[in-house]
């Protein structure tokens, strides 16, 4: 089997789908998965999420991007951002996930390395892949956290970036479940802790995987 380029969407504590997704896409050492970020807040398991993640980059090469929630809570956690806005944004169901007793060392030694290894983009051969957007006419390596990580598709789409590359992004949640597919940008955040899908999808071949919160495969 030729190696495979995998892109797997937001999970955001879901791990029953982030168990069932990588179960049946069976990832080898060859293979390569990009998750897009937002791995913890909102859904039931993120401390399971992390654990799993890190497991990940033991079977195959896992590149991990961070997420505008992981930037949230990094941010708290170096207490360079007040909390507030984090727990509004599900935070509080990362605290509860890790048995938060109300101090900030609340991360095994382990998750913290593996959040502080996260990186803001990757490019590989035709295309490349951020948590959220990007502006079409600055180069990758230049490009704002703001855009990378916080901006919706929903207040405007980027046209094609100057690489010429196909981009794959997560973030903006299609609710309905479905992937969006402009050619030039392909979201594949589709909603999974609210009721839609994890999405993994192998940018070679177009082939698609989705999983439900409860780690349901749709068939
Ligand atoms: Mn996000």
């Amino acid at each position: 089997m030729s190696a495979r380029l995998i892109a797997i969407g937001d999970i955001h504590g879901c791990k029953l789908a982030l168990d069932r997704l990588l179960d049946t896409i069976n990832p080898s050492p060859r293979d390569t998965v990009v998750t897009l970020g937002d791995y913890v807040d909102r859904g039931p398991d993120s401390r399971g999420v992390i654990d799993r993640l890190i497991q990940l980059g033991k079977e195959t090469r896992h590149i991990a991007l961070m997420g505008n929630h992981e930037e949230m809570m990094l941010g708290v956690i170096r207490k360079q951002m007040p909390h507030d806005m984090w727990l509004r944004h599900g935070g509080v169901e990362t605290l509860d996930s890790y048995e938060f007793r109300g101090d900030l060392d609340f991360l095994p030694e382990s998750h913290l390395e593996f959040f502080e290894s996260l990186t803001p983009f990757h490019e590989e051969s035709g295309h490349f892949f951020t948590h959220a957007a990007y502006s079409p006419k600055i180069p990758l390596s230049e490009q704002e956290a703001e855009m990378l990580r916080w901006h919706s598709l929903h207040e405007s789409l980027p046209t094609r970036h100057l690489n010429g590359k196909i981009a794959v992004v997560g973030h903006t949640a299609n609710k309905n479940g479905e992937i969006l597919d402009h050619g030039h940008l392909i979201c594949i955040d589709t909603y999974c802790y609210g009721g839609g899908w994890l999405t993994g999808l192998d940018v070679f071949s177009g082939a698609t995987w989705q999983a439900s919160r409860e780690g349901k495969l749709r068939t």
